[in-house]
């Protein structure tokens, strides 16, 4: 595909989504912590124009009154459910779009390459949090607690050794964003990690033996915030026997962290999980996921195509050269490490994207979800959030030393 054409494809994703909202959907605020719909289609276009128009291009600001709102850094995410109509919207979108266009026939495409593969990567985690947000008001709607008790699964998580070697952790292609690169060697010594995400049948172990009521289990951290938010279950969690093989998610770093301590493990680092994932010790090579790869649902689910989560173990073919199943796509998994830069960081475009974040205040997270789409969904893609969130689909595995 050509680079238009990749730009129209996400846009076409993006659009889809927006085909039967109602006004109160585009602007409603489900969760502090998210902005309405409707403002992430804005500030897509905001951040389009932006970077390839403004700075790259050097063209004058095309919607000056619409900055405000659309910055990530102006209004508090309370404050962005005045907006205007999702047809003046489109018509933002469209007429960025239209100049972005004009100006890439204009520019020598190679020097502006890297920045339209953050537009586009950019435009995609907006569309995830679209369908997450999408999903919370799903969820807020038709939420009813099962509370009877299921039975167990018997599908076990069984632990993958990972024999000590070195491998290349991170990505530098031009489609990588700063955070991925520079790319490094690291030896790990052995350890072991878990074949699947951890079950909803796994983890109502951990809800049935008392675990949220047991401080033995959290770190200091996660006990505090688990008293300050008093909470017996994942966000949005269904005792209902039909999830036992399903990811479990809605959970928090310090839910994931408190899990595995009560099965004895511990979350992985990001560099154990990423050896797990892409590391092929046969050939000494990384497996890596080239831009914009065919689309192959029989590998994962991604791209929001079955637009949940799916049993841990239905994608046998796009298990991990050391055997993991469902390393990419259905829920993103938390790790044990604070989303830091690699040594010779350089940020792009701007310090705003990945720098300001290095501040040990959030996990990072790996994988990609079922709605994560294929221009982020590769093992050296780094995502982060604070440890207390839980509104994402969000599950983890363990590993062991
Ligand atoms: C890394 C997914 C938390 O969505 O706020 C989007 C990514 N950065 N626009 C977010 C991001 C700038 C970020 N997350
Ligand atoms: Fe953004």
């Amino acid at each position: 595909m050509s680079l238009v054409e990749e730009f129209k494809a996400c846009r076409h994703k993006t659009l889809q989504i927006f085909k039967d909202i109602d006004r109160e959907t585009l602007c409603y605020q489900a969760d502090p912590n998210f902005s309405p719909v409707g403002w992430h289609l804005g500030h897509i276009a905001y951040i389009e124009s932006l970077w390839l128009l403004e700075s790259s291009g050097g063209l004058p600001c095309l919607f000056p009154h619409y900055r405000q709102l659309f910055a990530a850094d102006s209004l508090p995410k309370s404050q962005r459910c005045n907006l205007p109509d999702l047809g003046e919207i489109y018509n933002y979108l469209e007429v960025v779009r239209k100049q972005v266009f004009q100006y890439l026939e204009t520019v020598n495409l190679k020097s502006d390459i890297k920045l339209c593969y953050f537009i586009i990567q950019h435009e995609s985690q907006h569309y995830e949090t679209i369908c997450s947000v999408l999903e919370i008001i799903k969820q807020q709607k038709n939420y009813q607690p099962q509370l009877t008790s299921g039975n167990y699964s018997s599908l076990n998580n069984e632990l993958v050794e990972i024999a000590a070697s070195k491998f290349l952790m991170g990505n530098n292609s031009t489609y990588a964003m700063d955070n991925e690169s520079p790319t490094i060697t690291i030896h790990l010594d052995t350890y072991w990690i878990d074949k699947y995400p951890v079950t909803c049948s796994q983890y109502r172990k951990f809800i049935e033996f008392g675990g949220y009521n047991n401080p033995k289990y959290w770190s200091k951290s996660g006990w505090q915030w688990r008293q300050k938010i008093n909470i017996q279950q994942p966000l949005y969690w269904q005792n209902n026997i039909a999830l036992n093989n399903h990811p479990v998610s809605g959970v928090s770093y310090y839910e994931a962290q408190a899990y595995a301590c009560f099965i004895g493990k511990r979350l992985p680092t990001e560099a154990e999980w990423e050896k797990a994932a892409s590391w092929n010790i046969e050939n000494n090579s990384c497996q890596i996921y080239l831009w914009g790869d065919q689309e192959n649902t029989r590998y994962y689910n991604y791209n929001n195509h079955i637009g949940t989560t799916t049993v841990v173990d239905s994608y046998p073919l796009g298990q991990s050269a050391y055997g993991l199943f469902d390393t990419l796509g259905n829920v993103w998994e938390w790790t044990d490490s604070w989303f830091c830069s690699y040594k010779g960081f350089k940020y792009h475009p701007s310090k705003e994207y990945s720098q300001v974040y290095f501040n040990n205040q959030y996990h990072v997270l790996k994988g990609g979800s079922w709605a994560s789409t294929h221009w982020i969904l590769r093992p050296s893609f780094r995502n982060w959030y604070h440890p207390e969130t839980r509104q994402v689909r969000i599950g983890f595995r363990c590993a062991v030393s």
